[in-house]
C-alpha cells in the first residue's frame, strides 16, 4: 500500500507512535510518506520505502497567525496526487483530521478518492478537543473520517462520552519495537549514577501539568527515606522549574538528576528499577510500555487507559490519582528485596511482549484494507 502519515514530529507519544508505525509498515514492504512540518524525531535513519515531505509555509506580514492548516492541506493534496496514496492516516485529531477532510474534498474535485483514517491519541479528546473552541470541528472531522481508531478502550469510551460520534471506533493499542526497547548491558552507566548500589527510579514525560511530575518527586522522597535510591527525570516542559523548586524544598537535589530530552531512552531505562507514571489522565501510557519492555516495573495512577497496560500486582501497581502515600508503599513492595524486584521485572517484560510491533502492525494493515475497500464500494 502507499500510505500517507501525518503527525506531530516532536517527542510526544502520538508522533512517536505514528513514526514507529510508519517504520514498521515500511519494513513490511509498504511505501510510506510522512507529511509533517519538520522531520519526526524518531525518523533518524534511511529506508528506501520511506519518504519525508516537509510542509513549508509561505509567510506574509498580514498573517498574525500562520495558516498552517492551509499549507498542510495543500501539501496533502500534492503528495496524494503525485504519489498515488491509497490511504491517509492522520494521528491526533487537532488539526489533522479536519485538514485531512479538506484535502479529501479537494482531491474529490479532481476525481481522486482518498480514504482517511484518524487515530485518536488522548489529549485531542480528553483535554483539548472537548473545549468549545475546538469541539464542533473535532466532532465533524471524526465523523467524516473513513476510519477512526483509538489507542485504548478507555479513550474510545471518552470519545463517545464527550462528542456526538456516529462512527464505529476501532481500538488498536499502542505497540513497542522490542528489538530497540530491550534491556541493554549498561552497567558502567548504572555505576556512575548509583555508585553505592542505590535503586534507580525513573520518570519520562513532557513535564506538562497532566503528568503530575510533582507526585513523582513526592513518591521518590518517601521511598528514599527507607531505601537508598536515586531519581532520573527525563524530558522537559512547562513544569520543569516548579519541579526543580520542589526538589530543593525537599532537600533532594543530590539524589535527583534532570537528564532533559533524550534520544536513546532505552539505554537509560535499561539501568532503572522502577518507572513512575502518576498522570491525571493517560489514554494509554506509551512511556510506561517502553519502560516495561526494558524490564522496568511501573507504579502508576489508575487513570484512563493505564489499567489496560499495567496489571496491578503483576507488572507494578496502580493507585488513585494523587495518592502518593499508596504509590510509595507499593514502590517499596517492589524495591525492598532483590527477589521481588526480579519477579516484577520479568512480569513487566512478559506483558510488554503482548504489545510487540509485529503483533499490532498487522491490525493497522487489516484496518486500512477494510477502509479502502469500503471507500471504493459505492454507497447503496
Ligand atoms: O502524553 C502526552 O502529553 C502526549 C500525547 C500525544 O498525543 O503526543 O500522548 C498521548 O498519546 C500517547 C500515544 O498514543 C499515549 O500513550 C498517551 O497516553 C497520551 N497522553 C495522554 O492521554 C495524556
Amino acid at each position: 500500500m502507499r500510505i500517507g502519515i501525518v503527525c506531530y514530529p516532536t517527542f510526544g507519544g502520538s508522533g512517536v507512535v505514528a513514526t514507529e508505525l510508519g517504520k514498521a509498515l515500511a519494513e513490511r514492504g509498504h511505501r510510506i510518506h510522512f507529511i509533517t512540518y519538520s522531520q519526526p524525531v524518531r525518523l533518524d535513519f534511511f529506508s528506501e520505502n520511506i519518504s519525508y515531505h516537509e510542509v513549508t509555509i509561505a509567510k506574509y506580514p498580514l498573517f498574525d497567525y500562520i495558516p498552517y492548516e492551509t499549507a498542510l492541506a495543500s501539501k496533502l493534496v500534492d503528495v496524494a496526487r503525485f504519489e498515488g496514496l491509497d490511504v491517509l492516516h492522520v494521528h491526533y485529531a487537532i488539526p489533522h483530521a479536519s485538514v485531512a477532510y479538506m484535502a479529501k474534498q479537494i482531491l474529490a474535485a479532481h476525481g481522486i478518492v482518498l480514504p482517511i483514517v484518524t487515530t485518536l491519541h488522548g489529549t485531542d479528546i480528553t483535554l483539548v478537543g472537548k473545549d468549545s473552541s475546538y469541539e464542533p470541528v473535532v466532532t465533524f472531522a471524526i465523523n467524516q473520517s473513513d476510519g477512526v481508531t483509538a489507542v485504548s478502550d478507555s479513550l474510545k469510551r471518552d470519545t463517545y462520552a464527550n462528542f456526538k460520534i456516529d462512527k464505529e471506533i476501532e481500538v488498536i493499542p499502542n505497540f513497542i519495537d522490542l528489538e530497540r526497547f530491550s534491556k541493554k548491558a549498561k552497567d558502567h552507566f548504572r555505576k556512575a549514577v548509583a555508585p553505592n548500589g542505590e535503586r534507580l527510579v525513573v520518570h519520562t514525560s513532557n513535564f506538562r501539568k497532566v503528568k503530575r511530575v510533582q507526585d513523582v518527586v513526592h513518591v521518590f522522597s518517601k521511598i528514599r527515606k527507607e531505601i537508598p535510591s536515586k531519581l532520573l527525570l527525563i524530558g522537559d516542559g512547562p513544569e520543569r522549574h516548579n519541579i526543580e523548586q520542589l526538589c530543593r524544598e525537599l532537600n533532594l537535589c543530590d539524589d535527583v538528576r534532570f537528564l532533559g530530552k533524550q534520544d536513546m531512552i532505552e539505554e537509560i531505562l535499561s539501568i532503572c528499577d522502577l518507572f513512575v507514571m502518576p498522570s491525571e489522565t493517560e489514554s494509554f501510557g506509551l512511556a510506561a510500555l517502553e519502560a516495561m519492555a526494558c524490564q522496568v516495573p511501573v507504579i502508576s495512577s489508575n487513570a484512563g487507559g493505564i489499567p489496560e497496560l499495567n496489571i496491578n500486582g503483576v507488572t507494578g501497581f496502580m493507585s488513585n490519582v494523587g495518592d502518593v502515600d499508596d504509590m510509595a508503599k507499593n514502590a517499596m513492595t517492589i524495591l525492598r528485596t532483590d527477589e521481588s524486584l526480579k519477579k516484577f521485572k520479568s512480569q513487566a517484560l512478559s506483558r510488554a511482549k503482548e504489545f510487540d510491533t509485529h503483533v499490532i502492525t498487522p491490525l493497522y494493515e487489516q484496518y486500512y484494507a477494510k477502509v479502502i475497500e469500503a471507500s471504493l464500494t459505492p454507497a447503496k
